[in-house]
Order: C-alpha cells, then sequence, then structure tokens
C-alpha cells in the first residue's frame, strides 16, 4: 500500500526536504482514495488512520501534518457526498494541494530571485529545493552568482546542494561545517539563504542542525540571513506557544558500529534561529520580515 511505502520513505529520508515531504504525504492519501471501499465515513476513517501513520514518519517538518489535516479537514467537510462523489471531490482536493505547493514554490524563486545581486556570493546550508530553485531562477536570469555549500554533516544534504546547482553550470564551492565563520568572511559572503521547517508565529525558524550557527556567524559579519519557506511550514500550533519536537537520529549516522562505545552520541537533525538573527522571509505572499509571520498564519490558517 501507498501509505505504508511513503511513511518508510519519509523516515529513511529517501523523500526528504519539509515541501516534498508534505507533497508525497498529500500523494499517499490521495492513493487511499482509490481504496475499494463503498462508504464515505469508512473511506474518511482510512484517511484518518493513514494520515495519523503518516505523520508519524518524521517529527519535526510542520508541512507534514499540515499537509495532512489539510486533506482531512476537506474529507471531514466533504462526509455527506456520496461515495463516488466524495471521491471525485477529494481526488480535485488533493491534486489542488499538491498543485498549491508547486506554485508557492515556483512563486517564491520568482520574488526570491529579484533579491539577488549580480555578483553575489551566497552560501546556502543543507538541501532545501526552494533554495536551490531560487538561486537557479536567479542563474537564469543572468545574475553571476556563486555559491557555497556547506557539506551538513552527517547525512551530507549540502553535497547534493553543490551537485544540483553545478549541474545548472553554477560556480560552487562545498565546504565543511565548521569553515562557515570563516568562508563567510575570505570568499566575502553576501547573502546567506536556507530554506525551513517549521516557521513560528513569533518568526523564529526550525531548519537544519547548524543553521542558527550560520546566522551568528552573519549577524557579526553584518550579512543578509534570509529564510525562503512556504506557507505550509508556518506552525498555526505555534500561536499557543506549541513547539516543534526537534528530531533527534541514530549513532549509527556518525559513529562505525563498535566505534567508542563509552561515548555518547547525541545527533539533533534541526535547531531554531530566532527571529532577531533572520533579516527576511520569502514567502509565497511576498517578502516579509519575521514579524509579519502572524500575519501570514492568520491569512493562511485562519487562526
Ligand atoms: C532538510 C532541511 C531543509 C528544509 C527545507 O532537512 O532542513 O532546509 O526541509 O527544504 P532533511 P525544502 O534533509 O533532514 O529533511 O525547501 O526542500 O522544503
Amino acid at each position: 500500500m501507498k501509505v505504508e511505502q511513503t511513511f518508510r520513505d519519509i523516515r529513511d529520508m529517501r523523500v526528504r526536504g519539509a515541501l516534498d515531504i508534505a507533497i508525497a504525504a498529500a500523494d499517499a492519501l490521495g492513493s487511499v482514495l482509490e481504496e475499494p471501499s463503498d462508504d464515505t465515513e469508512e473511506l474518511i476513517r482510512i484517511l484518518d488512520r493513514s494520515g495519523k501513520k503518516l505523520k508519524s514518519s518524521r517529527p519535526t517538518a510542520i508541512s507534514l501534518p499540515n499537509a495532512v489535516d489539510s486533506i482531512l479537514h476537506n474529507a471531514k467537510r466533504n462526509k455527506n457526498l456520496e461515495i463516488n462523489e466524495f471521491k471525485r471531490v477529494m481526488a480535485l482536493k488533493v491534486k489542488e494541494f499538491i498543485d498549491e505547493q508547486n506554485n508557492a514554490l515556483e512563486k517564491i524563486a520568482e520574488i526570491g530571485s529579484k533579491l539577488i545581486g549580480d555578483g553575489d556570493v551566497i552560501l546556502t546550508h543543507c538541501n532545501s529545493d526552494t533554495v536551490i530553485a531560487l538561486l537557479t531562477e536567479a542563474w537564469e536570469n543572468k545574475k553571476k552568482i556563486e555559491v557555497i555549500c556547506t557539506e551538513t554533516r552527517p547525512r551530507n544534504q549540502g553535497r547534493i546542494s553543490a551537485a544540483e546547482l553545478s549541474e545548472h553550470g553554477i560556480p560552487v564551492t562545498l565546504v565543511v561545517d565548521s569553515a562557515a565563520n570563516y568562508v563567510m568572511k575570505k570568499l566575502k559572503v553576501d547573502k546567506v539563504i536556507v530554506g525551513g521547517d517549521v516557521v513560528y508565529a513569533n518568526g523564529d525558524l526550525v531548519n537544519k542542525i547548524g543553521t542558527s550557527q550560520i546566522a551568528l556567524c552573519a549577524r557579526e559579519l553584518d550579512i543578509d540571513f534570509i529564510a525562503a519557506v512556504e506557507s505550509i511550514k508556518f506552525s498555526p500550533h505555534s500561536v499557543m506557544g506549541a513547539l516543534a519536537e526537534i528530531e533527534e537520529r541514530g549513532r549509527e549516522e556518525i559513529m562505525a558500529e563498535g566505534e567508542l562505545p563509552k561515548v555518547k552520541v547525541l545527533n539533533p537533525a534541526f535547531d531554531v534561529t530566532h527571529a532577531e538573527f533572520i533579516d527576511s522571509i520569502i514567502t509565497e505572499y511576498g517578502i516579509i520580515p519575521p514579524q509579519g509571520v502572524y500575519h501570514i498564519l492568520e491569512e493562511r490558517f485562519g487562526i
């Protein structure tokens, strides 16, 4: 069953990055509509169970529960429809949701690429489809940029970014994570641009571990720190103070089998960059200061 497969793909990071995770979850719920059920309420119960399973695949990216909740919300609103009509309407809703996410990414790429100056040196951390799309668009619009990618230990997503950008012909330099401060000075970085997994109502950003250190360095060096984040990653629960669970991954990502058995390993996958270190957030609604997140939450989630 596709839900099981998607659950494993997200858990094992074959599907990763907050936007792709949301799209994959929505697509998996779409496949539930093809189940041979002839009762709308029963199908909603299966959707609900599948949604819970998908939500448990990884804990941090809020785009995952936001995607599931959005589909489930629509399913419940249409609970009185006859089964075939329900399936038809919901298949459209799933498609609409996925199209919305892809459009949001394109919009951010369009808006964000205009922020980039010709000759800019940009540092990015991890691998964000949103940031890659933005940088690629800037390059296609004849901005002669150079990009520094941090390796992003332990999973090395920065190497994926480096590969994707260089495939487009963009000059890329790969550095180890601990070189961030040094290279920002040495290579005269103009902007840091990162993606995000969660944005809180107060403008704080949860993103790949190491992001907050880079933001501190950027502030020290007076370099703009910009996040490129679709509104599906905004946390409506944070309005009431709920924070994201920071995923802690296994020891085996850092240590070989049997290596240093007496040494404990802590392997957090994300950290929080406080709003005060963020100059702007690029969303599909436009460029906002971190203080503007609340208004987007109102617009997007009706809080
Ligand atoms: C990925 C990561 C990315 C955001 C945004 O972490 O932190 O910066 O998810 O990505 P992981 P996108 O590799 O652990 O999933 O813009 O593609 O949604």
